[in-house]
């Protein structure tokens, strides 16, 4: 914070701090109630309750908003309930989970498997057949004319190349795909209008094309890809062949373009390289352009795929140089904006997309589309919008989050003594993303601010020299911003959106009819079986089909026998029709565990090459005589 911050907020950096540790004292004795006169004391403090008391949300209440956020590298969607910052679910994507066995049951592993491309299939084969790692950092939700709209959840794996979607009927993931061409996906935002339409993904680093060894050690072959995907059949679209690397990406509100960061022009591969220009760019892509190309066979096919050259000179782009590695890429709620955070630089970049038909046409000068680019201080990554003409960027190596007014940045720019700054507070700390409740929609409401924090240090109880992240929920809808909750988080939350709960509104009991099994389905029908209602073991040379469903507290089989050697495949149907009563299905030194939720069937297939008594028992709490939920595989040896 420099000097002049200082004065204009009348409080030092310092002090600032130590109201906010006082703060997070109080909501750890339990907020307003915990309060002891002694806490009193401190008016800071006090002052603070009022709006950790909107935060407070109480036993059996339900919250406002839905949060959807990433985990990065453990793989895996939580839900969170947005103002209570309480974790309600998390949903295995990349990872797998030894509480649903996402990864293990044969529904699972359809799912991770059949998006995957023939190479890595092949590689994977001797690996157990998936991947075990993911590193999910943006959560998208599907749009309709601008907002968000309950259908899906897109989200990006860095780590292995994919993009994942979760059903938002049921909160599970129902597609994961392997992007070709590209390599590590890591910007990820869906088409905001009409429709979402498209999932846009960024291919991070640069690699030569086809990778396949033909070319190593020259950089001059490597390229980075972007990537349109079909978000209703999970297929890839197109994708743009562009210079530099890609980062962060987003659509605007007219279904006309979308944008990517590039922090790597000078095509670099080592971090002096990376940095060594002045500027970097904003890569524009003219979606319906790209549209007549594929049309027209303006194209080139690699792994079935059809991809356009957007390199520099191409009709399909266009790039708007920035300062020196920018990163987070986010439009405003008015449509007219997209902000471009400079990271490296302590400005942001804002782009008119009024002015893009002209830079299409090359009536302005790339420069021409930059419409402000006001100083915010250290590190600035990500901005978020109140959808009141304000942004909220956070500012990484300051520890701050500073407000700022779109217009007034516009005015300043084209000269008017104005600032644009509004305030800045200090953030636990170095923060990466944040995000407004609706934020990155047409409806956003100015409620809330989530700042997500790298780094957590003091701020919570010592749990060893892992430190979990620190999530700060800050109050943004009165005059002055207002940190109301800490929450600690376990590896990492890179991104989160709020949504509000009536746009989310998820089953609580599954339909008989759900294609997650329609394979089960479809065995059980050619073998004869109601899954519901039959209780059956069917031999099929060494393959053998058994077919149970559950009441609680009972499997409707208490044993089945098998020869060692055969290849078995159970199949549970949870025959409970009741809200909250989930099965399992837990073989015990068969490493096998699988959720099996009301109406539900799961499967999954082993070789039973373990001869001996093998209870299976129900892993989920159903019932008084949950602990009695259990049966015997008897495997014979040969
Ligand atoms: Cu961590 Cu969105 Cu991957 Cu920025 S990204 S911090
Ligand atoms: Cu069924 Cu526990």
């Amino acid at each position: 914070m420099s000097k002049s911050d200082d004065k204009k907020s009348g409080i030092t950096r310092r002090e600032l701090l130590g109201g906010s540790a006082k703060l997070a004292a109080l909501a750890g004795a339990g907020g307003v109630a915990g309060l002891t006169g002694g806490s009193l004391l401190y008016p800071p403090a006090v002052e603070a309750s009022s709006g950790e008391g909107k935060a407070n949300v109480g036993p059996g209440e339900l919250d406002e908003y839905y949060g959807f956020w990433s985990s990065g590298q453990a793989g895996e969607l939580r839900i969170m309930g947005v103002p209570s910052m309480r974790e309600l679910m998390r949903v295995p994507v990349f990872n797998r989970c030894s509480a649903t066995g996402w990864g293990m049951t044969n529904e699972s592993r359809k799912i991770l498997t059949e998006g995957l491309l023939p190479d890595t299939r092949k590689f994977l084969e001797s690996r157990g057949g998936v991947w075990l790692n993911g590193d999910l950092h943006h959560p998208h939700m599907s749009f309709t004319d601008g907002t968000y709209d309950g259908r899906y959840l897109f989200m990006n794996d860095k780590a292995n190349t994919r993009v994942a979607r979760v059903r938002c009927d049921v909160m599970k993931c129902d597609k994961i795909i392997e992007i070709p061409n590209a390599a590590d996906i890591h910007g990820l935002r869906p088409q905001k209008y009409p429709r979402t339409g498209y999932v846009f993904a960024n291919g991070e680093h640069r690699v030569p094309l086809p990778n396949d060894g033909r070319d190593l050690d020259d950089p001059k072959k490597y390229h980075a890809i972007f990537t349109a995907i079909d978000g209703d059949t999970m297929e890839v679209a197109w994708q743009v062949m562009v210079d530099g690397n890609l980062d962060n990406c987003d659509a605007d509100y007219q279904g006309l373009y979308a944008f990517s960061t590039c922090y790597n022009s000078e095509e670099g591969v080592n971090l002096a390289q990376m940095t060594a220009n002045e500027q970097d760019w904003v890569v524009v892509f003219d979606i319906k352009a790209i549209e007549d190309a594929v049309k027209k066979g303006d194209y080139k096919e690699m792994k079935g795929v059809p991809v356009i050259d957007g390199r520099h000179g191409s009709r399909y782009t266009r790039y708007i140089p920035v300062s020196n590695s920018p990163h987070g890429c986010n439009t405003a709620p008015d449509g007219k904006y997209v902000v471009i955070n400079g990271k490296l630089s302590p400005t942001v970049s804002v782009i008119d997309v009024r002015r893009l038909p002209d830079l299409f046409k090359d009536k302005i000068e790339p420069r021409d589309a930059v419409v402000a680019e006001p100083e915010l201080g250290l590190g600035p990554l990500h901005t978020a919008f109140d959808g009141k003409g304000n942004a909220f960027t956070t500012l990484f190596l300051d520890s701050q989050a500073v407000k700022w007014n779109i217009q007034k940045a516009v005015d300043a720019y084209a000269g008017k003594k104005v600032d644009p700054i509004i305030e800045k507070i200090d953030v636990h700390y170095q923060p990466g993303h944040n995000h407004t409740s609706m934020g990155e929609t047409r409806e956003a409401d100015g409620k809330w601010l989530v700042s997500l924090n790298k780094f957590s240090k003091d701020r919570f109880l010592n749990a060893g020299p892992l430190k979990p992240e620190n999530d700060q929920l800050i109050d943004i809808s009165g005059k002055h911003m207002k940190i109301v909750h800490d929450g600690p988080t376990f590896a990492e939350p890179h991104d989160c959106i709020i949504v509000r709960s009536d746009i989310v509104n998820p089953r609580s009991v599954w339909k008989k009819d759900d294609p997650m099994w329609a394979e089960a389905r479809a065995q059980a029908e050619k073998d004869g079986v109601n899954l519901y209602t039959d209780s059956k073991v069917i031999r099929d040379g060494n393959k053998v089909r058994v077919y149970i469903w559950s009441i609680a507290p009972n499997y409707s089989m208490e044993k089945f026998t098998v020869k060692q050697g055969d290849e078995v495949t159970i199949y549970i149907s949870n025959n409970d029709q009741i809200d909250d009563l989930t099965h399992g299905f837990t073989l015990a030194n068969y490493g096998i565990a699988m959720e099996i939720g009301p109406q539900a069937t799961s499967s999954v297939t082993f070789t039973a090459d373990r001869p001996g008594v093998h209870w299976f028992y129900c892993q989920w709490f159903c019932h008084a005589l949950h602990m009695e939920m259990r049966g015997r595989m008897l495997v014979e040896p040969t």
